[in-house]
């Protein structure tokens, strides 16, 4: 078998990574790399990530960053009738990446990272009171609108079926939790019911800093 290798702990981006892997039951070995370290701007780290960031995965002779774009290669390569991450049928996967873009993009980008950067490391980025107060504001009323659609009850992001939008989801949600952004009910009761998965459990053990 080939070599295949996450690059990073510690963070809601590498759970993620760790989490679709266990999902697909994929072995692999991890390097502990946390963020903003020197190993992560070292030289050796930048061959594989040239922002040298966290995550990233190798995978025999390929290697891919972004959380969301690992996790569609992984499903992309790996998905079987026995597990998958991504649905097959075309208007499913039309909605699978409208969650994933929406996840990455809204509520991971345009908010809860404005709030890492510009509340959690100020010395890195710099202060953005402003900025800060405005990107709560566009979680809560994001998240607001995305609660429309799954007000049915539904279980999976998708409906009845685990896909690496709900990765995405309750990962972004449990950082939501950490930032101390509040969620409507209908997200609450979903990310119990998926929180509940072994592999989630094991995703945060393989994603701890040792
Ligand atoms: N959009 C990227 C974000 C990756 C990212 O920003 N990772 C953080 C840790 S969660 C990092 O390595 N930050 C280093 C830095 O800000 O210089 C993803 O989803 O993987």
């Amino acid at each position: 078998m080939h070599e295949r290798i996450v690059w990073g702990v510690g963070t809601p981006r590498t759970f993620r990574v760790h989490w679709a892997l266990l999902e697909l039951a994929l072995p692999y070995e991890t390097r502990g790399l946390q963020t903003r370290t020197a190993a992560t701007v070292g030289s050796e780290y930048k061959k594989l990530n040239v922002a040298g960031k966290i995550p990233t995965l190798v995978d025999g002779d390929i290697t891919v960053s972004e959380s969301s774009g690992i996790i569609n290669y992984l499903a992309a390569k790996y998905d079987s009738d026995e597990r998958r991450l991504m649905p097959s049928d075309i208007p499913s996967i039309a909605e699978y990446h409208e969650w994933i873009s929406f996840i990455s993009m809204e509520l991971d980008a345009t908010s809860l990272y404005v709030l890492r950067r510009h509340e959690g490391l100020p010395d890195v980025y710099g202060r953005a009171d402003v900025a800060c107060i405005a990107a709560r504001d566009y979680f809560s009323r994001m998240i607001l609108a995305a609660s429309e659609k799954i007000k049915d009850g539904r279980v999976f992001l998708l409906g009845t079926s685990f896909t690496g939008a709900d990765i995405m989801m309750v990962s972004t949600l449990d950082w939501a939790d950490r930032c101390g952004c509040d969620y409507p009910s209908a997200f609450k009761t979903y990310r119990e019911q998926i929180v509940a998965r072994t592999s989630y459990s094991l995703a945060l053990q393989a994603n701890k800093v040792t």
